[in-house]
């Protein structure tokens, strides 16, 4: 039996957090983040439900309205979440999907619980839907989704589109499920991805791991009188307006100045922001920081390197070795090299509302980005959104999606650990005209494929007719 909504999103998580008032009762706040920002004036134009876990153990509640958007909530259980979210997806394909930066752990049970999971988002979508709706479905934890879907709603359009990368199909290979969940990508009729390497990965696994004929961009299902999905790429992006005109504003400004006040106005500043996650390779930050505090080529008290590390992942064995490690090595450098009222590293474990992340762009001289692998990487557009000054330097790892994007950074390999000291150096003695040229490039892209624009010609592509048939441009 269909719904009532012609535009269903299925996300792991709801756009909304549970948050309790001091008054007892709960409510539900907008969450922070891009997809919300994105998807939000579509949903509410096109009369749009959205279907994710609340985010608690049990009974999930019933459907409400907030920000606008009919909100589905999916129950999980206490050991769904533990073998579903922190197993399968976070402790098997979250690093497959990152080059295997650490051990993927193969669990016979957790991918038990992820088929289980999947088959739930499934059914809520299919009772939301209304007939000839579309359907999006978001990211590596619902891969299985759009087949499932597809089986009990053959009359819906199914988008799908995974945030993180699509390994080489040596690494895919070893997943020993990889034929199902290739099945699973395929139930849609557009599979979306952050770079165009990332969407051949995905064909090559079709021809390789399930003997489909992949072609450019279309794979053809022989089994399914030749129907045809398309991959490509859809670089996601941020609401670099909102970001721009935050960065203008006075008090957003007096704050930044505070926070250099506050580091005892060093001459340079270098900011770092993160979930405290390994592929973000911030251990690798740190060494560069530290070798150059030892080599001499910068002093304590002409620099100072703020680490914003937002918690993550906390029950994941990997994140927990992470976090200490990264607490070690801060320790040591302030250890070694501090001096009364000159703290070199500033690590700063916490989450910070969208002013005070603003205002930390704004007081950085060098933003450096040094993931070892990532989908995209918003932060260092956020950066570049908020310079409407035109002034700081961008540090940023060729393995980000985003350096397909940001060719006016500072690229690095982060691996190379002398690269990425003289970038660092490169970056604070560039000159003011030429980070200003750089800069402006980068505001321009930025501006210019914005997260509306993103979410916008990713649906457009989806609900084109014909669209299978046709290959289409859309850098
Ligand atoms: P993430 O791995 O979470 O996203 P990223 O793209 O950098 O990485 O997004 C993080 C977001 O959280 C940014 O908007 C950032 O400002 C915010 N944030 C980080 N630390 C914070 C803190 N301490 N306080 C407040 N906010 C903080 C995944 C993929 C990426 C892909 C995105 C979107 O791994 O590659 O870019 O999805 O598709």
């Amino acid at each position: 039996m269909a719904g009532d909504y012609d535009l269903v999103v299925v996300a792991n998580r709801l756009p909304v957090d549970r948050v309790e008032e001091a008054d007892g009762t709960t409510s539900w706040r907008r969450s922070p983040g891009g997809l919300v920002t994105a998807l939000e004036p579509v949903m509410q134009r096109e009369d749009g439900a959205w279907i994710g876990w609340a985010g608690t153990h049990g009974e999930p509640p019933e459907p409400f309205d907030a920000v606008g958007v009919r909100c589905v909530p999916v129950g999980l259980s206490a050991d769904e979440v533990e073998d579903y979210y922190e197993g399968f997806s976070n402790g098997t394909l979250w690093p497959l999907y990152h080059d295997v930066i650490v051990a993927p752990t193969y669990h016979r049970r957790w991918w038990e619980a992820y088929v289980r999971v999947n088959e739930r988002f499934a059914q809520a979508a299919a009772e939301q839907a209304a007939e000839g709706a579309t359907v999006w479905v978001q990211d590596y934890q619902l891969q299985l989704v759009p087949r499932m879907l597809r089986r009990r709603r053959p009359d819906l359009r199914i988008g799908f589109f995974n945030h993180i990368p699509f390994p080489p199909f040596e690494i895919f290979a070893q997943l020993p499920w990889r034929g199902a969940i290739l099945d699973g990508l395929l139930g849609a009729d557009l599979v979306g991805f952050q770079r165009p390497a990332d969407a051949s990965n995905f064909l090559r696994a079709c021809r390789r791991a399930i003997a489909l004929p992949a072609r450019q961009s279309l794979v053809r299902l022989p089994d399914e009188g030749g129907r045809q999905v398309r991959a490509a790429s859809f670089p996601i992006s941020i609401d670099a307006a909102a970001l721009d005109e935050m960065a203008r504003r006075e008090d957003i400004q007096e704050r930044a100045r505070e926070i250099r006040r506050d580091l005892g106005d060093p001459q340079y500043v270098l900011l770092g922001v993160d979930r405290l996650d390994y592929t973000k390779g911030i251990l690798h930050r740190l060494k560069a920081f530290e070798e150059l505090l030892s080599d001499g080529r910068i002093q304590v008290g002409e620099a100072a390197l703020v680490q914003v590390a937002t918690p993550s992942r906390e029950r994941v064995e990997q994140y927990v070795q992470l976090r200490q490690d990264v607490e070690v090595t801060v320790g040591r450098i302030n250890g070694t090299y501090a001096e009364i009222g000159k703290t070199p590293v500033q690590y700063l474990h916490h989450s910070y509302g969208r002013e005070e992340m603003a205002a930390l762009f704004l007081a950085a001289d060098v933003m450096l980005v040094t993931s070892l692998r990532d989908g995209m990487n918003l932060v260092a557009k956020e950066y570049v959104a908020s310079r409407y000054d035109e002034r700081g330097a961008l540090v940023l790892s060729e393995f980000t999606g985003a350096a397909d994007e940001l060719g006016q950074a500072i690229m690095v390999n982060p691996h190379d650990i002398d690269g990425l000291k003289d970038a660092v150096v490169r970056a604070l003695h560039m000159s003011p005209r030429e980070a200003a040229r750089r800069m402006r490039a980068m505001r321009r892209r930025v501006r210019e494929h914005d997260v509306q624009r993103w979410a916008a010609t990713f649906l457009e592509a989806l609900e084109r007719p014909g669209a299978e048939n046709t290959e289409i441009d859309l850098t």
